[in-house]
């Protein structure tokens, strides 16, 4: 296990829903010693507090929820992830999936300052693949994927100066995607692996075929994890559980196979809601989940394999 130097960015963003709890995210995953255990892991770790968004002067929109806030913290993410990017691996504590647009879209430009490219391993129920012109509900958590992918229709956002082409891009755990993210996901290079490939082939095939694609190009990997992608049976605190998700065994197999790969450079860890959690149940496997990205194991890889 090779020791990095983590910063843990706390970013109680909330203005990406309606439902409120994910303010309490951060200091849910700090109460549940995500630090204390990525030091026992052996790694240098620098939590850095929690941010705020900038003020802007946008007027509130009739149909985006939060629109000025979630600007003000896209701006704030954009350059805080460009900030760390060099000094270390971000962990970014949510706070809801908006937060992403400003994460991605900070460490892109972050990547293309050095030269490599951006690819993004979006772990989740949902594609979070609509514009602001195609929500149907104005939360803003369900568009990341298409702002850093350089979609159109983001018109008071910031510019994206450098878009993650599709093709980079892979989508894993999906099972609520929305007839218009069907229809914009259709015209991309996505990579998708929803649960029904996870289903019959496992997490393991699609997850190695894109690390394959990330090291050929000697890539950097920017992985958010969205609470959802887990079974609500494992994972109850968030607020938009959808049944039938990735299971502890398959979501601990693709963290070792992330860290395995030693390509995981940035990292979100979104949508969690403390307030919904059962005796912090969720903030404490998210934290687990955490530790093997980084690395614990119970045996040194390969052990003996049977059959
Ligand atoms: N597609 C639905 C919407 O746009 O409202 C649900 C989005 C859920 C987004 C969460 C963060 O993953
Ligand atoms: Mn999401
Ligand atoms: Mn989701
Ligand atoms: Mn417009």
């Amino acid at each position: 296990m090779i020791p990095q130097n983590i910063l843990l960015i706390g970013a109680p963003v909330d203005s990406g829903k309606d439902r409120k709890g994910c303010i309490m995210g951060p200091d849910a995953y700090r109460t549940a010693l995500l630090s204390e255990t990525l030091v026992e892991l052996g790694h240098n770790v620098s939590d850095l507090g929690n941010l705020a968004p900038e003020e802007t002067d946008l007027p509130e929109h009739d149909h985006l929820v939060a629109l000025p806030q979630t600007v003000g913290w896209t701006r704030t993410l954009q350059k805080a992830a460009k900030d760390a990017a060099p000094k270390g691996l971000p962990i970014f504590l949510g706070g809801d999936h908006s937060l992403a647009l400003g994460t991605v879209t900070g460490i892109a430009d972050h990547a293309a300052s050095v030269g490599r490219p951006l690819f993004v391993l979006w772990l989740d129920a949902h594609s979070d693949f609509h514009t602001p012109e195609t929500t149907t509900s104005g939360n803003l958590h369900g568009t990341p994927t298409a702002y850093l992918s350089g979609q159109k229709g983001f018109d008071d956002f910031p510019p994206v100066a450098n878009p993650v082409p599709t093709e980079n891009i892979c989508m894993i755990g999906l099972r609520s995607v929305d007839p218009a993210e069907h229809a914009a996901l259709a015209e991309t290079y996505v990579e998708i692996a929803d649960m029904r490939a996870i289903d019959e082939g496992g997490i393991r095939a699609p997850l190695a075929e894109f690390l394959t694609k990330v090291e050929a190009a000697n890539g950097l990997l920017h992985v958010s994890l969205d609470v959802d992608f887990l079974d609500p049976d494992i994972a109850p605190a968030v607020g938009t559980t959808v049944p039938g998700g990735a299971t502890l065994r398959e979501a601990h197999l693709a963290m070792e196979m992330l860290h395995d790969s030693a390509r995981v450079t940035s990292l979100d860890l979104v949508e969690l809601n403390p307030f919904m959690d059962e005796r912090g149940k969720t903030a404490s496997l998210m934290v687990d989940l955490t530790a093997s990205l980084m690395g614990r194991r119970v045996f040194d890889r390969p052990t003996r394999s049977f059959g």
